[in-house]
């Protein structure tokens, strides 16, 4: 498991191999400045090694393109993954000084933020996936409360109990060492389970 602990932020990063495999189909980044917290998570279509050649491709885009904004970054790894097999991907962008934050999706990954005081916001993606061919993108800004906790999971994911351990307030490691726990590897998944104070 990957922690990234910074001013205002707290966040686990955990994946799984489907069984049988060498390399993950999923990759995911993220880092953080005093300024902002980036993270992309990419789930490469299929599973192995092609799989994993287009997801690294979008993670590697955005660690190198972390100043830019999040929908730049999306039309920069959709380029990415011309003639490559493509992948769902999703990347989140937290601005702390304003408490707004930047979401932009395409295919299936998920992403729910819970407020205190249990208010649930989750931005749909768009259907499909990227592979370099023209898309249309849907990013969107919203505003978060102190204490927010969050979840960007790969549909690899048993997220059977997420929300509901979410809801409940527990500390984010606790959180994380749960869903950690109930992961099979029947599929490639990731999960990022951050707390954003
Ligand atoms: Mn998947």
């Amino acid at each position: 498991m990957n922690y990234l602990s910074a001013k205002t932020i707290e966040v686990y990063g955990f994946q799984t191999i489907k069984a049988g495999r060498k390399l993950c189909g999923d990759s995911y980044y993220m880092m953080a400045t005093d300024d902002y917290f980036l993270c992309v998570l990419a789930d490469g279509l299929g599973s192995g090694e092609y799989a994993y050649y287009s997801s690294q491709a979008v993670a590697r885009t955005v660690k190198e393109k972390s100043d830019e904004d999040v929908d730049t970054l999306m039309k920069e790894c959709n380029h990415v993954l011309y003639r490559k097999r493509g992948a769902a991907v999703a990347i989140l962008k937290v601005y702390f000084k304003t408490h707004q934050f930047d979401y932009s999706c395409v295919g299936n990954i998920r992403f729910y933020v819970y407020s205190p005081d249990g208010k649930l916001t989750y931005p749909l993606p768009i259907s499909g996936y990227l592979s370099g061919k023209p898309q249309y993108f849907k990013t969107q800004t919203f505003a978060y409360e102190p204490d927010s906790k969050f979840i960007i999971h790969s549909d690899g994911v048993n997220e059977r109990d997420a929300k509901a351990f979410l809801r409940k307030c527990e500390s984010i490691e606790l959180i994380a060492d749960r869903l950690k726990e109930q992961q099979q590897t029947n599929d490639d998944a990731t999960f990022i389970i951050g707390s954003l104070h």
